[in-house]
């Protein structure tokens, strides 16, 4: 996470923090997520025991908070502790860190978002590796994508740790939802943003080769102590 605030750092981010408590307004709805729509069975809740509250799904409430209280131009992080309802395996776990970016300013483009996850990307995993945009689906972006990388074990060629892709998905992206923007006080007919949102963990297993989710949180000094 250091390193991921540090790259981003260079393009001027600055990092925000918000509560792992969130309420149901802020988490879901004014993220273009009204209640009973099917898009929420994207996010498998945890709530809490006081009406309307809930574990916060991704870190992406606190985007709507840091809108609200700046003005553009806005270069945000969002690094934080998320929760969802899993069944949990080698790939799946019931809490993980999440950071996420956001990008607001008058002009602001596709292609600005395409060049920042580019030097990302050279930064995280090397300046010769090959990346791709992909359709992806968020209610809080439009259009959304999925940001890949080429496979970090065979190099794009295709084998099992790429399901024979040759392509590795690395963090997801859009433009934020002109909807997303009126939450957050922002007139969308003036100002156009990005955001994107990448699982720590992941990252982490793609660089150190690691295989299994659930031995971040097993507190296993063998294992933390190669990160120092
Ligand atoms: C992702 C993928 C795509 C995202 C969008 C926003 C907001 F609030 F600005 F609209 N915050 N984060 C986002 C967009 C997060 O995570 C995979």
């Amino acid at each position: 996470m250091a390193e991921i605030a540090e790259i981003f750092g260079r393009f001027g981010f600055t990092i925000h923090e918000g509560p792992e408590v969130e309420d149901d307004l802020t988490n879901f709805q004014m993220l273009n997520i009204p209640l009973d729509h099917p898009a929420r069975d994207l996010w498998d809740t945890l709530y809490v025991d006081v009406p309307n509250h809930l574990l916060r799904t991704h870190t992406s409430p606190l985007q709507i908070r840091v809108m609200q209280a700046h003005e553009p131009p806005i270069r945000a992080l969002l690094p934080g502790r998320v929760f969802r309802y899993e069944a949990v395996d080698a790939s799946h776990a019931s809490e993980f860190f999440q950071v996420e970016g956001l990008m607001v300013d008058e002009g602001t483009t596709m292609g600005d978002l395409r060049g920042l996850l580019d030097e990302f990307s050279r930064a995280m995993f090397g300046r010769d590796k090959r990346t791709r945009f992909r359709p992806g689906y968020y209610p809080f972006t439009e259009p959304s994508v999925a940001f890949d990388v080429e496979c970090l074990v065979c190099g794009g060629s295709g084998c099992p740790a790429c399901s024979r892709t040759g392509w590795m998905t690395i963090l997801g992206a859009g433009m934020v939802h002109p909807v997303v923007l009126q939450y957050g006080g922002l007139d969308p007919e003036r100002f156009q943003g990005f955001a994107f949102g990448m699982g720590v963990e992941r990252i982490s297993n793609l660089r150190h080769g690691v295989a299994d989710l659930r031995l971040y949180l097993e507190n296993d000094l063998h294992f933390l102590e190669q990160f120092r």
